[in-house]
């Protein structure tokens, strides 16, 4: 819905709206922020302030705060969109979250978020909370594609229309490796330490991945600057866990009833929450060991199981489940054929290739994934998670597949999974209605869709004709396109359910 929906109600008074004034009135079951907002300073910037920040670094952050008041206020920024800051500003930063699963629903309003901004309209405010003295952290959820990035290789992508405009204005950026680097740069002419970089998207080693691709980046603008961000700013990896489905208007007004007051913005998530992060923050951090994130020295092995358990059978319900006809991931794990053929994939296919991290137990883990995908109490919707393919399959499905290959093992399953992507991409679903392809690639993807008109052998080849997403390796490995193609070809001919029921 437009903004002006979330944001606006004709008539309404500032009473009638969740904010800083109204707080004192809410019912006693709505946690709320004890500690005193007013003296709260700002120490993080977050990059990219949508539901999954709000529900997790930001719930974070908050609990902390609640245990042990310090100088961790955040600054939220959207890149383009003002949807968040219109309908946050209203309410003095403050939104509910609620914990949804079948026992019910918990409400809290997470007080944490100290204003927010809109990069596309401000920049130089954005920058200015960057360069404060008491800015130590720079938090990132921008998605993948938010890295403009190669997502084979991992390198920056010189060649990106947004880059190339970073490069040649630094002081008015569009990317967050463009305001990274901007801030860097002032930060270190005024003398100031620089802020440590977080990551919290869902890539491979995300804060080597920052590293390389700010580094670069800063490289280009000028190599002694390429060196000081090499030397002086600190990335660590970081993995983030936690189920945030888009908000729903039944969610908005389900909450606001709850409140008495109306929130235009709450975010609904599931009990579980997991935050594995690197311990090296050179200019200080806020004691998060304390509300239960995982301070270690080494994420990969978190991340790995994370990316390919989590992130990779998302994937495989997101196309599977969508060419079937189903709304929801829940909705999808209750048809037992597609129950099946995820708990298969994860014991027989991607399990198989981790090293699983330090007292984690691989059974168990398995376990509660199949019942977090099952949380009927949550709409996460399969498009959600389909979107942005060419920048997710590489760490979700085709590193588990090279690891695979590379043992000489099957990849049935997960080959389907490829394929699915394939057959959602090629635009239209198994009723011949069009499906809306969100993707960076999406151009590219309908020009293919439309040269191969269907041909699965064809429409496979030129896809894997996509190095950004595919590499050199694979679209050379029969063992690798035989597999897809043949079950690129079945889901054309027999539809997705046929199909995951003989292949579970
Ligand atoms: C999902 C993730 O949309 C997606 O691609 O797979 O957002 C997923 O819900 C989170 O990574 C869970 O931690």
């Amino acid at each position: 819905p437009p903004a002006e929906r979330r944001s606006e109600n004709p008539g309404e008074r500032p009473s009638d709206r969740l904010n800083a004034s109204s707080l004192a009135a809410l019912p006693a079951a709505v946690a709320q922020p004890a500690y005193d907002r007013g003296h709260l300073e700002i120490g993080i910037v977050h990059l990219g302030v949508g539901a999954f920040q709000r529900a997790h670094q930001a719930a974070y952050t908050d609990a902390l705060l609640e245990r042990e008041f310090g100088p961790w206020g955040i600054a939220g920024v959207s890149l383009r969109s003002p949807d968040t800051r219109d309908a946050l500003e209203p309410q003095d930063g403050l939104y509910t979250m609620a914990v949804r699963d079948a026992g019910g629903e918990r409400l809290r309003v997470i007080g944490c978020l100290l204003e927010l901004l809109v990069a596309h309209e401000d920049p130089d405010a954005v920058l200015e909370r960057m360069t404060r003295p008491s800015v130590r952290i720079v938090t990132l959820t921008v998605t993948e594609k938010g890295y403009c990035h190669d997502p084979a290789t991992g390198a920056l992508n010189e060649g990106h229309p947004d880059i190339r405009h970073d490069l040649d204005m630094p002081a008015k950026p569009r990317t967050a490796i463009g305001f990274l680097a901007e801030a860097l740069a002032r930060r270190r002419a005024a003398g100031l330490a620089p802020f440590t970089v977080l990551s919290c998207d869902n890539l491979p080693g995300n804060g080597d991945t920052v590293a390389r691709i700010l580094r670069r980046f800063a490289e280009l603008r000028d190599p002694a600057f390429g060196a000081w961000v090499a030397d002086a700013v600190a990335c660590p990896n970081s993995m983030v866990d936690r189920i945030v489905p888009a908000t729903t208007e039944a969610d908005r007004a389900r909450v606001s009833a709850a409140l008495g007051r109306r929130d235009a913005w709450p975010v609904v998530t599931e009990p579980f929450t997991q935050w594995v992060v690197e311990d090296r923050f050179p200019a200080g951090r806020p004691a998060w060991e304390t509300v239960g994130v995982e301070l270690v020295a080494d994420v990969h092995p978190y991340e790995t199981m994370k990316l390919r358990l989590l992130n990779g059978s998302h994937s495989t319900i997101a196309y599977l489940g969508y060419l079937a006809g189903y709304e929801t991931v829940s909705d999808t794990m209750a048809d037992q054929d597609f129950a099946t053929l995820v708990r298969n994939l994860m014991d027989q296919e991607t399990g198989p290739t981790l090293h699983m991290p330090p007292g984690a137990d691989l059974e168990q883990y398995k376990d509660a994934l199949i019942t977090r995908f099952r949380n009927p109490a949550l709409r996460h919707r399969t498009w959600q998670i389909a979107m942005d393919g060419t920048q997710k399959l590489p760490q979700r499905l085709l590193n588990p597949i090279r690891d695979r290959l590379a043992a000489g093992l099957p990849i049935d399953r997960l080959a389907l999974a490829v394929a699915a992507w394939m057959r959602y991409v090629a635009g239209t679903d198994e009723k011949g209605q069009p499906i809306d392809v969100r993707d960076p690639l999406a151009a590219g993807l309908a020009e293919i869709a439309g040269r191969t008109a269907g041909d699965p052998e064809r429409l496979a080849t030129a896809l894997f004709g996509l190095t950004a997403v595919f590499g050199e390796d694979l679209p050379r490995d029969p063992r690798f396109t035989g597999p897809v193609v043949a079950a690129l070809h079945r889901l054309f001919a027999e539809g997705a359910r046929a199909v995951v029921a003989a292949t579970a």
